[in-house]
């Protein structure tokens, strides 16, 4: 087989890639190792910046997020017992963000794929690429008991942090960036009514907890937890009552509980591989780089990442330019870094770190305090809430 654009990975990036590029006539393929039904199974993000909403109305899948998705125009931090509403729309002078999870996105970008007839090969074992320094870049996978081939002119490696595209270049040539945060987030899924109409972030002595949605019916609600939490330590029971110590007293009354349908554990960690462009290979998304999400931007970033490929991949069909591919890692990694620090520095006022000394505590207080006093440092979270220009 032959095409022009292989991608590697059937998520928010592979799919929005795939169908943007679809969408400008430029052949694609996309692999993945698990099937559909798995990778819907996956609870992950719930809040789009407007450019990732951009991308869905480009990418022609955004009709069900616009009729379902929630518009909204702040969100709340919580401490001391009480509430600090920050104000997205007025701040950052009219911009908002959408709240549609990251399953539904993936649902519509697939259910799009499938409409325009673009190919996607699930269940896809042992993909591998091959050549992409070379001439003749080219993909190979197991399926069915037999070796496929699938030559191409460029690779996107959308495949996640346990992919293999990072995995295929050598150590040498990849220069990587880490830090492991000591506690994770212990989500929950479940069709009750949210707390509040927007979200809350909230910092506790007991650890950090966010209230967050689906829809009006379904709510989402995570707490940090020890990254040697087990699930099976927390019934539901344990974890509304926990959730609810961690609100104020306002809040707290007003959550409604019900027993839930998903519970999963996260670990946190910033990571950032650079740089992200390998001759024919590009790393988009997760492949290339990971943020706690207490500052919404993983999907978000992916997104970004997908609008620099994708225009520079425009310009090389369309302009025979390489001026956009060559300038791709570069792009993305600027904005990658704004958000990894955005995400660092969200961790780190909302979370109880257990090696925490009591000056640390009192930075901690002294950024929440001059947050809810300073337009300027509240304007300055909003806009990177919101998401900075690509
Ligand atoms: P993904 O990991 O979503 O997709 C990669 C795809 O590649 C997968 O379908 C996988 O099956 C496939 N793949 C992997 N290896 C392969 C191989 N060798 N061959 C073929 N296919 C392969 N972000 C937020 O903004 N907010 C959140 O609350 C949030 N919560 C998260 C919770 C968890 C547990 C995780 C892991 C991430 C979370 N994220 C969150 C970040 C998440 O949303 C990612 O940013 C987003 O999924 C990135 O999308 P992709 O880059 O497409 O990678
Ligand atoms: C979610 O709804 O899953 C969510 C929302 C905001 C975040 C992280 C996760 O910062």
């Amino acid at each position: 087989m032959r095409t022009q654009v292989a991608i590697i990975g059937s998520g928010p990036s592979g799919l929005l890639l795939g169908q943007l590029l679809t969408e400008a006539g430029i052949e694609n393929v996309i692999l993945d190792r698990v099937g559909k039904d798995y990778i819907l199974g996956r609870v992950r993000a719930g809040v789009l910046e407007e450019g990732t909403v951009n991308l869905m109305d480009q990418a022609k899948a955004g009709v069900r997020m616009h009729a379902e998705g929630l518009p909204h125009d702040g969100f709340s931090l919580a401490f001391d017992g009480r509430d600090h509403r920050i104000d997205l729309f007025g701040l950052t002078g009219g911009k908002r963000v959408m709240v549609y999870g990251q399953t539904e996105l993936t649902r519509d970008l697939m259910d799009h794929r499938e409409k325009t007839g673009a190919l996607t090969i699930y269940d896809a074992a042992d993909v591998q690429p091959h050549d992409f320094n070379g001439r003749h870049p080219c993909l190979t996978y197991n399926k069915d008991g037999t070796t496929h081939r699938i030559n191409c002119d460029f690779i996107a490696g959308c495949d996640g942090f346990h992919g293999a595209s990072r995995k295929a270049v050598p150590e040498s040539s990849l220069r990587v960036f880490e830090k492991v945060y000591p506690f994770g987030w212990l989500g929950i899924l479940a069709d009750v009514p949210p707390v509040s109409h927007e979200l809350i972030y909230a910092n506790h002595p007991r650890g950090f907890a966010l209230c967050s949605m689906r829809s009006q019916t379904r709510s989402r609600y995570y707490i940090q937890c020890p990254l040697d939490e087990k699930i099976d330590n927390w019934g539901d029971d344990r974890f509304w009552a926990e959730l609810r110590r961690r609100l104020p007293t306002h809040h707290a009354d007003a959550v409604i509980t019900a027993p839930s349908f998903e519970k999963s554990i996260a670990p946190l960690r910033s990571f950032v591989s650079e740089p992200m462009r390998f001759g024919r290979l590009f790393l988009v998304g997760d492949a290339a780089h990971i943020v706690p999400p207490t500052g919404a931007k993983g999907l978000n970033l992916a997104a970004s990442d997908v609008h620099y490929l994708f225009n520079g991949l425009i310009e090389h069909y369309q302009d025979r330019s390489n001026a956009g591919i060559d300038a791709y890692s570069e792009r993305a990694l600027s904005r990658v870094w704004k958000a990894v620090r955005f995400s660092w520095s969200m961790t780190r006022m909302m979370h109880r770190f257990p090696d925490a000394s009591d000056f640390d505590q009192k930075i901690q207080e002294a950024e929440l305090d001059y947050l809810t006093h300073s337009q300027a440092a509240a304007t300055a979270l909003a806009e990177n809430y919101v998401g900075l220009p690509y």
